[in-house]
C-alpha cells in the first residue's frame, strides 16, 4: 500500500490542510511593495482548485473555510493563525483590512486539538513573518507584526521549548515572502529582498523572486510556484522532488504558495 507519509509508527500521518477559497474581490487585496495589475478572478479560482488538489491528491485531509467576499485577502489563510505543537496562535493582522478574517479561522483552530491562544493590542502579527525551522521560530518585524506581537509570541513560545530570533524585514511584505526553508532546514531567499542572510544558520540563495516560497510536503519534497524554473532545478539538484503549481493571480496581490493554506501535522 502506498503511504505518502507515515507516523513514527508507521500509522499514516495525520495531515489537514485550511483554506479557504479566493474572494471575487481578491483585485482589491492589500498591496505593499507591487503595483496593482488586473486581476483574472476565475483564473484565481481555477489556481487555487489545482494548489488544493496537489494536497488532496498527496492524502491530506482539506478543511475548507467559509468563504468571506468582504475580505479580499480571505484567501491566504496563513496570515490568521500559527501552528505548534499543542498550541494555535490566532493572529491579529497588522493590515486593518485584515482582521475581520480571523475569527472565521477560530473553530478551525479549536479542531487541531490544540490549546488555542490569541494575539492581543497592542500586538500585531501575520502568520507571514512566522518561519518554523527545527526548534527555532524566525519572527519577521515588518509592518504587519510590531514589536509587542512579537514579544508576545515569545512569551507563549518560549517556555514551551521553541528558540524565538527575531529578523528584520524591509524588502519584502512578511518574511515568507523574501525567505522560507527546505526540509534539511536549509533557508532559501531571493537575496535582493533579504535584509540580512547571516541571520540564518545555512541560507542558500535562488535565482527567483517567486522561488523563495516552498510548502514541504515530506522530508524529501516541497511545493514550489511554477513561475520559478530554475530554482525548481536548483533544488532538485540537491535531490528533492519539487511538484509546481500556477499561482499567478496570488503573486500579483504578493501572496505565494505557503500563504494559501495552514498546514497541520
Ligand atoms: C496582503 O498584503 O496582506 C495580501 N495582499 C497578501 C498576503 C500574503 N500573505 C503571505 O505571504 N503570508
Amino acid at each position: 500500500m502506498a503511504i505518502a507519509s507515515a507516523s513514527p509508527a508507521g500509522a499514516p500521518a495525520h495531515r489537514t490542510l485550511l483554506v479557504r477559497p479566493p474572494s471575487s474581490a481578491l483585485a482589491d487585496g492589500e498591496l505593499t511593495h507591487l503595483e496593482r495589475v488586473p486581476v483574472d478572478a476565475d483564473l484565481a479560482v481555477q489556481q487555487w482548485n489545482r494548489y488544493v488538489d496537489v494536497f488532496r491528491g498527496l492524502g491530506w485531509d482539506v478543511r475548507e473555510l467559509p468563504a468571506a467576499d468582504s475580505h479580499p485577502d480571505g484567501v491566504f489563510v496563513e496570515d490568521t493563525v500559527v501552528i505548534f505543537d499543542g498550541l494555535a496562535v490566532l493572529t491579529r493582522p497588522g493590515a486593518l483590512s485584515r482582521r475581520g478574517e480571523v475569527e472565521s479561522m477560530r473553530p478551525a483552530a479549536e479542531a487541531t486539538g490544540r490549546e488555542v491562544v490569541e494575539i492581543t493590542s497592542p500586538g500585531t502579527l501575520e502568520g507571514g513573518d512566522i518561519l518554523k525551522v527545527g526548534r527555532t521560530v524566525y519572527v519577521g518585524r515588518t509592518a504587519r507584526t510590531n514589536a509587542e506581537g512579537a514579544a508576545q509570541l515569545r512569551s507563549l513560545l518560549e517556555p514551551r521549548g521553541w528558540r524565538v530570533v527575531e529578523v528584520p524585514v524591509t524588502r519584502a511584505l512578511h518574511l515568507k515572502s523574501a525567505v522560507t526553508a527546505l526540509p534539511d532546514g536549509t533557508v532559501i531567499g531571493y537575496e535582493p529582498t533579504v535584509d540580512d542572510v547571516t541571520r540564518f544558520d545555512a541560507f542558500l540563495p535562488v535565482p527567483e523572486a517567486e522561488g523563495t516560497a516552498v510548502v514541504v510536503l515530506d522530508e524529501t519534497t516541497v511545493l514550489l510556484s511554477d513561475a520559478a524554473p530554475a530554482t525548481a532545478e536548483l533544488l532538485r539538484g540537491r535531490g528533492l522532488t519539487v511538484l509546481t503549481t500556477p499561482v499567478t493571480e496570488f503573486e500579483k496581490l504578493e501572496g505565494c504558495v505557503t500563504c494559501l493554506s495552514v498546514r497541520v501535522r
